[in-house]
């Protein structure tokens, strides 16, 4: 089984390059934060209490997304594998990430930590804010705040990871072709 944690700053290319590995792996793409932009949709009381932090580019709490990905997980018994985009964000989501997996003998193969220059993120993502409608995407002041909030919160996972000798860089800069044909490379040796 091959599980794998696409990891990176807000706007590192995590949901493009996870539909390119969807289709060389066959894999199921758990993204936490479609699943959020999903409840929103619907309305939902979870939708409703995570778009309070989504719209300020604050994390949702860790309890409210561990809880998702619990219930994909038992939907989606007999998956070849995963692709974990946005997930986990926080220390205490992957401990909480590997205790599930654990039950099923089936760990982390590899992270995949996508390396993007600030000023290319900012870019990317007011460019999306253009089209998607998404609200955190509209203001440069929410889009940097969402950047602080990875450094603070979501950049230590790479020293949860890297003693396990689980952590991979790959330079996020380029064309998407030329990214997916690098993340292509480092998951066929996991
Ligand atoms: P996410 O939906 O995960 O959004 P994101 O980190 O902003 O990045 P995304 O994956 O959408 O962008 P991508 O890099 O693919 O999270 C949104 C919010 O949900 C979070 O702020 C948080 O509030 C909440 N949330 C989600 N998961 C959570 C968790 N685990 N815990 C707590 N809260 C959570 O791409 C960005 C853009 O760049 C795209 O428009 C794309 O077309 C473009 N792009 C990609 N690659 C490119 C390239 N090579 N060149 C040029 N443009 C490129």
């Amino acid at each position: 089984m091959l599980n794998l944690v696409l990891f990176g700053p807000p706007g590192a290319g995590k949901g493009t390059q996870a539909e390119f590995l969807i289709k060389s792996f066959g894999l199921i793409h758990l993204s936490t934060g479609d699943l959020l932009r999903s409840e929103i949709a619907e309305g939902t009381a979870l939708g409703k209490e995570a778009k309070n932090f989504m719209d300020k580019g604050e994390l949702v709490p860790d309890e409210v997304v561990i809880g998702m990905i619990k219930s994909k997980l038992e939907a989606n018994k007999d998956a070849k594998g995963f692709i974990f985009d946005g997930f986990p964000r926080t220390v205490d989501q992957a401990k909480a990430l590997d205790v599930l997996l654990n039950e099923n003998g089936t760990p982390i193969s590899g992270m995949l930590c996508l390396q993007v220059e600030k000023q290319e993120l900012i870019d990317r993502l007011l460019s999306r804010g253009k089209v998607s409608g998404r609200s955190d995407d509209q203001n440069q002041s929410i889009i940097e705040n969402r950047i602080s909030v990875y450094t603070e919160k979501t950049l230590p996972l790479i020293e949860y990871y890297k003693p396990q000798g689980k952590h991979f860089d790959i330079n996020g800069m380029g064309t998407i072709d030329e990214i997916a044909g690098r993340l292509k490379e480092v998951v066929e040796k996991l």
